[in-house]
């Protein structure tokens, strides 16, 4: 039996990476039946049916530390959550969103600022100001230039990343630029991709130094009545400081009295924006969960 990662899942055919080699993989039949199939990311047990052709049976996994749906993809470390001040128009409750989201999956989000060519000072200097609290590494990329790469490039050595953000934003251009993959290769791949069923479950991890980048970017939007409200205040970094301050232990900071956070906001030590979508999120992961409760 030998060990490996999936590192590319077409239909029911799995690239299985070791050490030293690469073998094509179906899983054995077991998986169909408990309804669960391998992912890109996986780490597999594997039996080799076919030295010559370097084939065989995926035997079992490892178990997983997350996994996503879209990519389909597992054990992600970092999600670059890629944005533009325009071009697409700076979108702030979808970032906020992808950070909660990714969060709840123990996935650390790193924000990139890209086509800051495109970009106003005082907008960069605004997103800065917001987010410079949130606990997220932010970058500044222009990835059409091939500027400001370095940074978010040595984040990424040794890890497992996703793309993730508004369409238009440059998530291609950046894994073009930042793998060395021709822009033909993922173009002509997400186009098929686009067209074709939903069945489709197309991934393929991209070799980068010592980690590996997935090709195909994901999450344009997220549903917040996929959050738990209750674990949404815990994800902001700027509520911290102010942990056990507020009057009530079960604080929502929303309106309540007596409340740290909401003086802190005030004082304008919290971003009061960031604190306005909070208070959204919060407010509309509720509704969803009390349209689920059924009262
Ligand atoms: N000016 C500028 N254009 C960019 C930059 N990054 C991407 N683009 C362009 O923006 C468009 C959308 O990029 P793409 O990578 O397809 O975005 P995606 O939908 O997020 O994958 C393309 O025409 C890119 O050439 C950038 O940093 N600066
Ligand atoms: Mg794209
Ligand atoms: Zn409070």
């Amino acid at each position: 039996m030998e060990t490996g990662l999936i590192t590319k899942a077409l239909s029911n055919r799995y690239t299985v990476r070791t050490d030293k080699d690469e073998y094509i993989c179906k899983p054995r039949g077991l998986f169909r039946k408990e309804g669960f199939k391998p992912l890109c990311g996986d780490l597999v047990r594997f039996d080799i049916t076919d030295y010559a052709d370097k084939e065989g049976y995926i035997i079992s996994i490892e178990e997983r530390k997350n996994s996503l749906v879209r990519p389909p993809v597992a054990n992600v470390d970092v999600a670059v959550i890629v944005f533009a001040t325009e071009y697409p128009t700076l979108d702030e409750l979808l970032i906020d969103l992808l950070i909660l989201a990714f969060r709840t999956n123990d996935i650390e989000p790193i924000l990139c600022l890209n086509k800051c060519d495109l970009s106003a000072k005082e907008d960069i200097d605004d997103v800065l100001r917001q987010y410079s609290g949130s606990g997220c590494k932010i970058v500044i990329t222009d990835a059409k230039h091939k500027t400001g790469l370095d940074p978010l490039k040595s984040m990424l050595s040794g890890k497992v990343s996703v793309f993730a953000g508004q369409s238009g934003a440059g998530k291609s251009t950046l894994i073009n630029a930042i793998t060395g993959t021709a822009d033909m290769e993922i173009g002509i791949l997400s186009e098929k991709i686009g067209r074709g069923k939903n069945t489709t479950r197309h991934c393929e991890l991209l070799s980068f130094e010592g980690g590996y980048i997935v090709d195909t970017p994901g999450f344009s939007k997220f549903d917040p009545g996929l959050l738990q409200p209750d674990l949404i205040k815990g994800m902001y970094n700027e509520f911290l400081p102010y942990i056990g301050q507020c009057r009530y232990n079960d604080c929502k900071h929303i309106n309540d009295d007596h409340c740290a956070v909401l003086q802190a906001v005030e004082k304008g030590e919290i971003p009061i924006e960031r604190h306005l979508r909070y208070e959204m999120i919060y407010n509309m992961s509720e509704e969803a969960l009390r349209v689920r409760r059924g009262y």
